[in-house]
């Protein structure tokens, strides 16, 4: 497949993270959770290791659309590298919602890697953070009115002169 000259497709994305104290009534942070936390088995330490903390937070690491479309068309992977601490740190996610829900106690930087369907299209490394506590001026910081806090920012995947294939599954409605 020819790429298509002179072409460009901008397609806007939130990042962040949601996260709300535990011992809550509140449901569950992720909507729809993908990944299988079979894998992380809570507070449960090797025999003879440090104990660990106690979690004090429920997570959600998330990519979503700034307009509402499902991602997974267009999208094949996105890979949340966690902190070391988490068992299987390095989580995929194959379906939309690309979410990562766990529980911690700490906050940490994640390094996120996108993975598009078409294979002639490199994959897009993004950063983003577990945040936790949150000042009260960090403008990158919401309440969003039911407990959660959450943090995110604004970006945007840039195509240029996308295949023939990419550009059919961007503009898939
Ligand atoms: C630090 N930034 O400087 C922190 C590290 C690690 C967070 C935060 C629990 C992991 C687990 C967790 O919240 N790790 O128990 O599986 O040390």
């Amino acid at each position: 497949g020819g790429r298509q000259k002179n072409v460009q497709i901008v397609k806007p994305f939130l990042i962040g993270c949601r996260s709300k104290p535990m011992e809550s009534s509140v449901p569950d942070v992720c909507a729809n959770d993908p990944v299988d936390l079979s894998l992380s088995s809570g507070n449960s330490a090797p025999a003879g290791s440090v104990p660990q903390k106690q979690h004090t937070h429920r997570w959600c690491l998330y990519l979503r659309p700034f307009d509402n479309e499902d991602l997974g068309i267009w999208i094949k992977k996105v890979q949340f590298k966690l902190h070391e601490s988490y068992p299987d740190h390095i989580r995929s996610v194959t379906q939309y919602p690309f979410e990562v829900e766990e529980t911690g106690w700490g906050e940490f930087d994640v390094q996120v890697k996108v993975f598009f369907h078409d294979p002639h299209e490199r994959e897009v490394t993004l950063y983003t953070w577990v945040r936790l506590l949150l000042k009260d001026n960090d403008p990158r910081r919401y309440s969003s009115g039911d407990g959660y806090n959450i943090w995110e920012y604004h970006d945007e995947f840039v195509f240029n002169e996308p295949t023939t294939m990419m550009s059919a599954l961007l503009n898939t409605r």
